[in-house]
């Protein structure tokens, strides 16, 4: 059997779906080059498998609906690949790139790979985001925030807060797993010197402090801690990817949409653009790539449904890419409102020196914030991070969150053919303000110097892990994320939250993706 045919027959016994020569389409697709195109139709197709995504296909596929899911990373899970630790980065570290592309120290060589973390360089700021079955994640930190309700009415005034706050962030609650770690653990764990030093530092300043919950298995983390089972949070694995203990989609959402039978998860397959066909339908091209990032083959999709889960970036990109190559139509609000979630990374040297510093080993999970939103001249909230570097270094370290005052804009360059982010440091100034007045409180009452070595003399306003909006729920779509001048095109994920949120988002992209979803179901837009 040839290739072609085994795939088409495969793929027919395991979904029942169609898999179509391509003659019957080729007529309407762009020319690639390549000679192998095959085409396959499918009622309901999912670009994306993190947050939005996940949960688009648990709730479609419970109401007995099959679902087609796109993703241009690798499947983790299946491929048994370990992820690597941040001590010896391999594999998983980074997206087809020759070195490690971690926020600082990156002196590592790699073998190009598709790798579970990636970074997009813009000219004032660079975007950290997930790849893989499970998007963001994989590698993220796991902190499961729900925002400040007060600030959620804020950046969503035509939402039912109350209806989120007993419905929607429970529920995600509950399906992500989140749990908060024990108070007599953090105390007595020397894995946590970090959070214990941060929060004294930050009482003895002023400010106040609160527990952070989590989606990895606490329980997991203290049989680490004795040994029982094989370690992960405690072994330096996390931005590459977590071998245990964290509960990330491909253990929650996903898992359970699997278990319906109604879904098809497709990794390694990245949609390059998107045309809209006369009968409203829409025709995907494809690229399956091998791990090296070698294209394997060109395929088409065809479906009548279309839901865009590719993450705020990667939404954008399709959107404003295929606009350029295809006419496809955009809303006039598409690329705006964007913003960083106010993320800004400071850090402080010289934390205790004298009597073990921040800790020479370091859990990879974060637990502690501090929380000075509610002042009035310098709101912000920050994580108490890890710095683990398999030696005490006397550092602390913080990813602040701030308001975002000045929104920014996300367009496409036609030359690059790429995308342009209209971003500078003007963005960002209160955000460092934010940085400097909190570094100079903590250090005045508790010594340390500002972590010139870090960053740009110890202010990263160039680092963000929340690239959020451009797609905003209510303007660029209408209230349940159906977008503007489309009838079967729906966007889920972080590009709906117009900038900013508070605290760390995916909480809140998983409860609106829930209520968008739910939304859509009840009013049939996917019978
Ligand atoms: P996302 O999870 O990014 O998933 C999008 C998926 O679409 C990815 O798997 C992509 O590979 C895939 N994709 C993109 N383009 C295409 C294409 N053309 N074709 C096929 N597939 C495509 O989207 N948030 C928290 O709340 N707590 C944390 O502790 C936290 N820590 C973080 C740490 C790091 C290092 C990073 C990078 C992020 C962190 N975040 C954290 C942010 C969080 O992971 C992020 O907001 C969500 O993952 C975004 O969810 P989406 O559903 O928007």
């Amino acid at each position: 059997m040839d290739r072609k045919k085994f795939i088409k027959t495969g793929i027919l016994a395991v979904s029942g779906f169609y898999f179509l020569n391509s003659n019957l389409f080729q007529a309407m697709q762009p020319q690639t080059g390549r000679k192998d195109i095959t085409t396959r139709e499918t009622p309901i197709i999912i670009i994306g498998s993190g947050y939005g995504g996940a949960v688009s296909a648990l709730r479609l596929c419970e109401v007995g609906k099959k679902v087609v899911m796109l993703e241009m990373g690798l499947n983790w899970e299946k491929s048994g690949i370990p992820f690597s630790s941040m001590l010896k980065p391999g594999k998983s570290s980074a997206w087809l790139k020759k070195k490690t592309i971690a926020p600082f120290m990156n002196i590592f060589s790699l073998t190009p790979f598709t790798g579970a973390l990636d970074r997009m360089n813009f000219e004032h700021i660079n975007i950290w985001v997930g790849r893989g079955v499970g998007g963001g994640s994989l590698v993220n930190g796991g902190m499961a925030v729900t925002p400040k309700q007060s600030y959620f009415k804020e950046v969503f005034p035509d939402l039912d807060a109350e209806k989120f706050y007993t419905t929607y962030f429970p529920l995600v609650h509950q399906e992500l797993k989140v749990n908060v770690i024990g108070e007599q653990f953090l105390k007595e764990c020397p894995y946590y010197q970090f959070t214990r030093v941060g929060e004294e530092e930050a009482h003895k300043a002023g400010f106040k402090t609160i527990r952070v919950p989590n989606v990895y298995d606490f329980q997991y983390m203290e049989k680490e801690y004795r040994n029982e089972v094989p370690r992960s949070a405690l072994n330096m694995e996390v931005i590459y990817g977590n071998n245990h203990g964290k509960n990330s989609l491909d253990k929650t959402y996903l898992k359970k949409a699997l278990e319906t039978g109604n879904l098809e998860i497709l990794d390694l397959h990245r949609v390059e653009d998107i045309q809209l066909n006369h009968d409203k339908t829409y025709t995907l091209n494809v690229r399956e790539t091998d791990t090296s990032g070698a294209v394997i083959s060109d395929k088409v999709f065809q479906c009548k449904k279309l839901i865009l889960a590719a993450g705020t970036m990667g939404t954008l990109k399709l959107l404003l890419h295929s606009n350029a190559v295809n006419q496809f139509p955009v809303h006039e609000q598409i690329g705006k409102n964007w913003g960083n979630n106010g993320n800004f990374m400071t850090g402080r040297n010289w934390v205790k020196p004298l009597s073990g510093g921040t800790g020479s080993k370091q859990s990879t999970i974060p637990v502690g914030g501090i929380d000075n939103w509610d002042d009035a001249e310098h709101p912000f909230f920050t994580e108490i991070a890890p710095l683990p570097m398999g030696m005490d270094v006397a550092t602390a370290l913080y990813l602040l969150i701030n308001r975002v005052d000045k929104k920014g804009e996300v367009s496409y360059h036609v030359g690059t053919q790429d995308l342009h982010l209209d971003w500078t440091p003007e963005n960002t100034v209160k955000m460092k303000q934010n940085a400097d007045y909190f570094v100079k409180k903590m250090n005045k009452a508790n010594g340390g110097t500002r972590s010139h070595f870090l960053f740009h003399n110890g202010f990263g306003a160039d680092v963000c892990y929340h690239p959020l909006g451009g797609c905003v729920l209510g303007k660029a779509t209408n209230e349940f994320g159906k977008l503007r001048d489309h009838e079967n095109l729906y966007v889920l994920d972080g590009s709906l939250i117009p900038g900013t949120i508070g605290v760390n988002p995916f909480m809140t992209i998983t409860a609106i993706a829930e209520y968008c979803i739910e939304n859509l179901i009840r009013q049939n837009e996917f019978a």
